[in-house]
């Protein structure tokens, strides 16, 4: 039955981010809290990812909550990198051990929300046709939430079985026997390309951009690894706080010119028998900002694609050119380039034939029509700001947020917008991410947020909302540090060009953790400046 209640907050997303909050704003401001969950489980990314091979590219032992030491004691990683089902098991257990279910409604999608001015409460609306009212809304819906489904002709009529990997189905999926065709090779498509092609009969892989992969390496953990990492958790923790991005790592501090041509081989071996994402800034401190030396690490990945891929036609195809390594979010891999040496795989490029309609029975290029039982979409997101657009989120003068953002998104601190009142946004676009460790990013914004709620309250203040000003001076900081930065000179998600018609803009803030929590720590120790509470400006 449809709801009527008013709650002090509601939470949208039940992912890694909701979870949090959900405790935070419960257990320790003892407000009374609701969070509405489209899937019918908890987990975020982690519910609706479930394709083969889906598996957490950042280590587990990071890749996880620090809020809780007894809950960091008490969960055995397997390995380096969890698989998606373990991850989810591990919300799961976090959900019942902190006893969250409860003030969680799963299977209900937030559908609108508007902010009424008079009585300073949001009224939430959701698919299930239940209406609440709330003093704060807190979305935590993730960046890389709102899949992006391609406008391509005739994808309806499609005879065989359609599949996207940013909504995989909870039912094993069998291919065998199948001629399966799978378009798009970012992270998701890299992970289930070797994992499909194995049970397929046939596999054919539409690239319309290669990617720069890094082998992940995964290997299961021994009891010893987990009794290290266990009695290093405080560093690693403290650690993850203060790095550039949220790894228990700093950057090492060596120019790539500054070593001879034999070390730095020596350095650049290390790090790919290595793997991960230490590849971009475990050995030289200037890969992300100095083209040259990007250039010496992407040609040493392109190499490394020419040794293993045995047709130099199809590795040619494979290796990535005319952007720089990590200007879009690198990939990490297990045997993605050996897969293309395998009797039943073919890689097509659709850049230079792009894919023209899906026909009954297959794929149609502007050059060839490929026959297939089942399609793969692994065509990625409408990240940061699709999520919170999809949603009818209206704020003061009734003021749509999509409407608010159709230059591209502007924020303060990535936490709230300027005419959204007591709307928060956990993670969203114009904070540092995507380009952080995300349950540091996490963390960070649902403690900073908690803590105002509980200013609020102590000030007696019911409201508070970001000022023009303060918007215009973060957004435009964001732009000149995002325009800077390496993430400007690719198109990829992170700069909204694989959507079509959606604003250029670098949405995550690239300035890294440090200097952004140190920011936000300043706002709230001047009495959140920048905002407006209560309609004093502080
Ligand atoms: O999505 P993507 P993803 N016709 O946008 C192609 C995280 N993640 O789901 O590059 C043909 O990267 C598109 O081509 P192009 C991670 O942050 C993490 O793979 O736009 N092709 C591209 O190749 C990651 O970055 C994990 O030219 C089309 C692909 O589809 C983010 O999620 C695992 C097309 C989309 O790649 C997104 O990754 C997986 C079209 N019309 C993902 N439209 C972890 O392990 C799109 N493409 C933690």
């Amino acid at each position: 039955m449809a709801e009527e209640y008013d709650f002090d907050v509601v939470v949208v997303g039940a992912g890694f981010a909701g979870l949090y909050a959900l405790h935070k704003f419960r257990d320790e401001l003892h407000l009374n809290v609701r969070v509405y969950e489209a899937g019918d489980g908890v987990g975020g990314t982690w519910f609706w990812n479930r394709y083969p091979g889906a598996r957490c590219d950042s280590e587990s032992y990071y890749y996880c909550y620090s809020f809780s030491p007894e809950l960091a004691q008490e969960w055995e990683w397997s390995g380096r990198y969890p698989e998606q089902p373990e991850i989810e098991r591990y919300l799961n257990h976090v959900a019942d051990r902190f006893e969250l279910r409860r003030d969680i409604q799963l299977s209900t999608r937030v559908t609108a929300a508007a902010f009424d001015d008079e009585a300073t409460r949001w009224t939430i609306r959701t698919d299930r046709g239940d209406t609440v009212t709330a003093r704060f809304l807190v979305t935590a819906v993730g960046c890389l939430s709102a899949p992006n489904v391609p406008d391509i002709p005739g994808l309806d009529d499609f005879a065989g079985d359609v599949y996207f990997t940013a909504k995989w189905p909870r039912e094993p999926v069998d291919f065998t026997g199948q001629r399966v065709g799978l378009v798009g090779t970012g992270s998701s498509g890299i992970q289930a390309t070797p994992e499909i092609a194995a049970q397929a009969a046939h596999l054919t892989v539409f690239q319309r951009t290669p990617n720069f992969s890094i082998p992940a390496r995964h290997k299961a953990f021994l009891s010893e690894d987990q009794a290290k990492i266990k009695d290093g958790y405080d560093e690693i923790f403290a650690l993850t706080r203060e790095s550039f991005a949220g790894f228990p790592f700093h950057p090492v501090d060596r120019k790539t010119m500054s070593v001879p041509e034999d070390e730095r081989q020596a350095i650049l071996d290390g790090l790919w028998e290595e793997g991960g994402f230490k590849f971009l800034w475990g050995g030289f401190v200037d890969l992300t900002r100095d083209p040259e030396a990007n250039e010496i690490a992407s040609e040493y990945i392109r190499n490394k694609i020419r040794e293993t891929v045995k047709d130099p036609e199809t590795a040619e195809l494979l290796c990535p050119k005319g952007y720089p390594y990590g200007a879009k979010r690198p990939p990490i891999d297990t045997d993605y380039y050996e897969t293309f040496n395998r009797d039943n795989v073919t890689l097509v490029d659709v850049s230079a034939a792009p894919i023209e309609a899906i026909t009954p029975t297959g794929l149609r290029t502007m050059t060839a029509e490929y026959e297939l039982d089942a399609l793969v979409f692994a065509t990625g997101f409408d990240a940061m700001t699709g999520a919170l657009t999809r949603m009818d989120i209206r704020g003061t003068g009734g003021v749509a947020l999509a409407d608010a953002w159709s230059d591209g998104p502007r924020t303060y601190l990535g936490l709230q917008v300027a005419g959204f009142p007591n709307l928060f946004t956990i993670t969203g676009p114009g904070s540092p991410s995507v380009l952080l460790n995300m349950p540091v990013a996490i963390e960070q914004h649902v403690d900073w947020i908690a803590e105002c709620i509980e200013y609020l309250r102590e000030h007696g203040c019911s409201r508070i909302e970001a000022t023009e000003a303060a918007q215009e001076a973060w957004a435009e900081h964001v732009a000149e540090v995002g325009e800077a930065s390496l993430f400007a000179r690719a198109n990829s998600w992170y700069v909204g060009a694989n959507i079509p018609g959606k604003p250029r803009v670098v949405m995550p803030y690239a300035g890294g953790q440090p200097m952004y929590r140190e920011r936000c720590e300043a706002v709230r120790d001047a009495g959140y400046e920048g905002f407006v509470l209560d309609g004093a400006a502080r």
